[in-house]
C-alpha cells in the first residue's frame, strides 16, 4: 500500500487579495526553472499576486527569504532550489544549512517560508520531482503556501 496521503489540503486555497514572494536558486537552473514556473502558475491560477526573486544558489535562499519575509509585504515566501548529491559532502553542507536557515527565517519573522528545495541523489530523481505535469514540488510548495497563508489568519 502506498502511504503517500495528500499532504496539502484543498481547503482555503483562494489566493485572491494575497501576495507571495518566490525566491529561486539559479544553480541547477534546468530543474529550478521548472519548479519556479509551476509555482508561479499555481499561485496565479489561484488568483494570487507573485514577485519572483532569483539568487545564485540554494545557500543564498535563506537570507533572501528572510529579507522578503521581514518586509511584511507577503503572505508567505516560497524558496525553490535543487541540491544534487555529489562526490563530496559539499552538497550536504548546503542542503542542511539551507533547510535550517529557511526554518529560522519562518520562525523569526512569523511569516510562512515554504521549503521547495529538492535534495535528490541524481538528476533522474530531480527531474521526477520537477515534471511539467502533476509531479512538481514547485506547484506543491505553492499550494502549501496558499494553505499556510489562510491558516495564519485563523491562529
Ligand atoms: N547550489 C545549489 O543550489 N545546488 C547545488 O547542488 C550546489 N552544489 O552542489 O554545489 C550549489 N552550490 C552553490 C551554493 O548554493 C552557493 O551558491 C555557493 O556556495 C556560493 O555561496
Amino acid at each position: 500500500m502506498k502511504i503517500r496521503s495528500k499532504r496539502v489540503s484543498t481547503n482555503n486555497l483562494n489566493g485572491r487579495g494575497r501576495r507571495f514572494a518566490v525566491v529561486v536558486a539559479r544553480f541547477n537552473a534546468p530543474i529550478t526553472d521548472v519548479l519556479r514556473d509551476a509555482c508561479v502558475d499555481t499561485l496565479t491560477a489561484h488568483g494570487a499576486g507573485v514577485r519572483v526573486v532569483s539568487v545564485p544558489g540554494a545557500f543564498e535562499l535563506p537570507l533572501a527569504a528572510q529579507r522578503l519575509a521581514q518586509s511584511k509585504k507577503y503572505d508567505a515566501v516560497i524558496a525553490l532550489g535543487c541540491v544534487i548529491r555529489g562526490e563530496t559532502p559539499h552538497d550536504r553542507y548546503i542542503s542542511m544549512e539551507t533547510a535550517r536557515g529557511l526554518g529560522q527565517a519562518a520562525l523569526t519573522t512569523g511569516v510562512p517560508v515554504l521549503f521547495g528545495v529538492l535534495t535528490p541523489l541524481n538528476e533522474r530523481q530531480a527531474r521526477a520531482r520537477a515534471g511539467r505535469g502533476p509531479n512538481n514540488k514547485g506547484a506543491e510548495a505553492a499550494l502549501a503556501a496558499l494553505e499556510m497563508a489562510a491558516l495564519m489568519e485563523t491562529l
